[in-house]
């Protein structure tokens, strides 16, 4: 519909930036709120604001990668991390039945946030292909 269209929209205009501050950042400095699920040293995980299904969540490094594609060798922990507090957090949410993770990666990949983040998407059946 209308909202995703408008989402490819956003995310084509996105400036895929280097390490410029976005509104994750914000998100992370708590000077913009967010429905907040899960935090440690390495990570904080929120509610989507425009949630895409019945549960829709963030898990987003506090290290500024802006995208996956330029993620490194260093990285490596890390982003293991990240799937290891996606699942947790999914468990917690209900999510046993199944769910999904999505990164999206620059423009045709429709990324309109340059602060990676592994999208957890749930509660209902998903369907696939994506768009
Ligand atoms: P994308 O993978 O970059 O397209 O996803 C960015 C997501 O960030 C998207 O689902 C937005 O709804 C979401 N989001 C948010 O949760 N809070 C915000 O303030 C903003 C975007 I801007």
């Amino acid at each position: 519909g209308g909202t995703n269209e408008n989402e490819v929209t956003r995310a084509q205009q996105a400036a895929p930036g280097g390490a410029a501050p976005t509104i994750f950042s914000r998100i992370l400095d708590r000077s913009l709120p967010a429905d907040i699920l899960f935090e440690d040293h390495q990570c904080l995980v929120f509610r989507d604001v425009a949630p895409q299904a019945p549960v829709h969540f963030l898990v987003i490094p506090k290290k500024p990668i802006p995208r996956i594609s330029q993620a490194e060798e260093e990285d490596q922990q890390l982003l293991g991390h990240l799937l290891l507090v996606a699942k947790k957090v999914a468990k917690a949410e209900g999510l046993a039945e199944g769910y999904r993770l999505v990164i999206n990666d620059g423009k045709l990949g429709a990324q309109s946030v340059y602060h990676l983040h592994i999208h957890v998407l749930g509660g209902r059946q998903l369907l696939w292909p994506p768009g």
